[in-house]
């Protein structure tokens, strides 16, 4: 570890009196008395999750960070490289076991995350896992939740999970269910807006104007038409249980949060994290947060919180990006550019962002107007 990176209180048992300053910027300090032998730390970015301000505060350390940490999905699965939803769901599931205390039972849609993980005989998960059918991950949860509070076992957490198509399409009858009848169980869903396993089909969750192999881009409409799909997190909402949440791979101690928080909540709880899928997206392997970031700073994935069907917190527009930005760097969105191209889709695109935005408010006074757009 870099000696000048360390807390205060480390360095003040044998430390220099001298000062460190780990960047430029706005700076903030602790032990600001270098004439007793402490040397004064100070931070680029006060408030964030910088790793100096992590090191500093044990409380703001991320679950991946604490070598205890259960490595709930293990190395040595077959998830393609760069892959959005193996690393979303290792972050979830460990978030979801500290705040369990270890006590966690897992249940499993068919879906890439399932395929990846356990072929036959081997298993990359190192928690208690079940494998459902592709449609009823959110009926055998409720079955594990109900079979744990007959023997008494109410300090056994109990997560589901699945892929958009295992959610929002053949689940949602299931899933329904489980929220109306308030069931104790956590529901994950990792979207990666299509169903990726059996070769990229459309789904209720794949965005308009998409190249899927069922909606492809050709003819007057190409890719997925505009008008269809379901909002699952505000669909979630409707039902009035206790907790909903949207998180994306870009912000992984917000999803950590998010999952720690709804784990110790009871009754049926939502958290609906968007998965770049690079061979789906059309995307590098090297860029599944960024375009994930994108996809958030464009407004066109909100990030937000809600309990029992109101929203209470949103996570503000850093820099509002134009729509381009994120639909240029995946080729399911190809057909949208170059000549002629199709600006009237890309407008149209962007009215949603622009919806979605007015309706969750996400931006701050100083992030721009979108007409502002990319300025900064
Ligand atoms: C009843 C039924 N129909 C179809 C399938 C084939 N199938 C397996 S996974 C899958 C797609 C999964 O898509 P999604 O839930 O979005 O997960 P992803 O693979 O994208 O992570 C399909 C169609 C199945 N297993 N069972
Ligand atoms: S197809 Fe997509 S979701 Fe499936 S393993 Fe590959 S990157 Fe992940
Ligand atoms: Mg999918």
């Amino acid at each position: 570890m870099r000696r000048d990176l360390l807390p205060t209180d480390a360095v003040a048992a044998g430390g220099t009196p001298e000062a460190a300053d780990t960047g430029a910027g706005t700076s903030g300090a602790i032990g600001d008395d270098p004439g007793a032998g402490r040397q004064r730390l100070r931070f680029y970015q006060v408030g964030s999750f910088a790793v100096g301000n992590r090191l500093a505060d044990p409380s703001q350390r991320t679950v991946q960070s604490d070598a205890t940490r259960s490595n709930s999905l293990d190395s040595g699965h077959r998830a393609c490289q760069g892959c959005g939803e193996a690393l979303g769901a290792r972050y979830a599931l460990d978030a979801a076991m500290r705040a369990a205390g270890g006590q966690l039972v897992a249940v499993n849609a068919t879906g890439c995350l399932e395929v990846f993980s356990t072929p036959y005989p081997e298993t990359s998960w190192r928690i208690a896992w079940l494998h459902s059918l592709f449609a009823n991950a959110p009926a055998v949860a409720t079955g594990v939740a109900a079979a744990m509070r007959v023997k008494g076992r109410s300090d056994v957490r109990v997560v589901a999970q699945a892929g958009d198509g295992g959610t929002v399409d053949i689940g949602f009858g299931c899933l329904s269910g489980m929220f109306e009848r308030n069931d104790d169980v956590l529901f994950i869903c990792y979207d990666n807006e299509a169903y990726m396993n059996t070769g990229v089909q459309r789904s209720g969750a794949t965005p308009s104007a998409a190249r899927t192999a069922t909606t492809e881009a050709i003819g007057p409409d190409p890719g997925a038409p505009f008008g269809q799909g379901k909002d699952l997190p505000r669909l979630a909402m409707a039902h009035g249980i206790p907790y909903v949440a949207t998180a994306t791979v870009a912000d992984l101690h917000d999803l950590e949060d998010k999952i720690e928080r709804a784990t110790l909540m009871r009754g049926a709880r939502y958290v609906h994290v968007l998965v770049p899928c690079p061979l789906g997206w059309g995307t590098a392997s090297a860029d599944t947060i960024a375009v994930a970031r994108l996809a958030t700073q464009t407004g066109l994935f909100p990030v937000y919180e809600a309990k029992n069907g109101s929203v209470t917190s949103v996570s503000k527009i850093r820099r509002v990006q134009p729509v381009e930005a994120y639909l240029g760097m995946q080729k399911r969105f190809a057909h949208l550019f170059g000549t002629p191209g199709r600006p009237d889709i890309v407008a149209r695109i962007q009215a949603i962002a622009d919806d979605s935005i007015a309706r969750f408010g996400l931006l701050d006074s100083h992030a721009g107007e979108p007409a502002e757009r990319g300025a900064r």
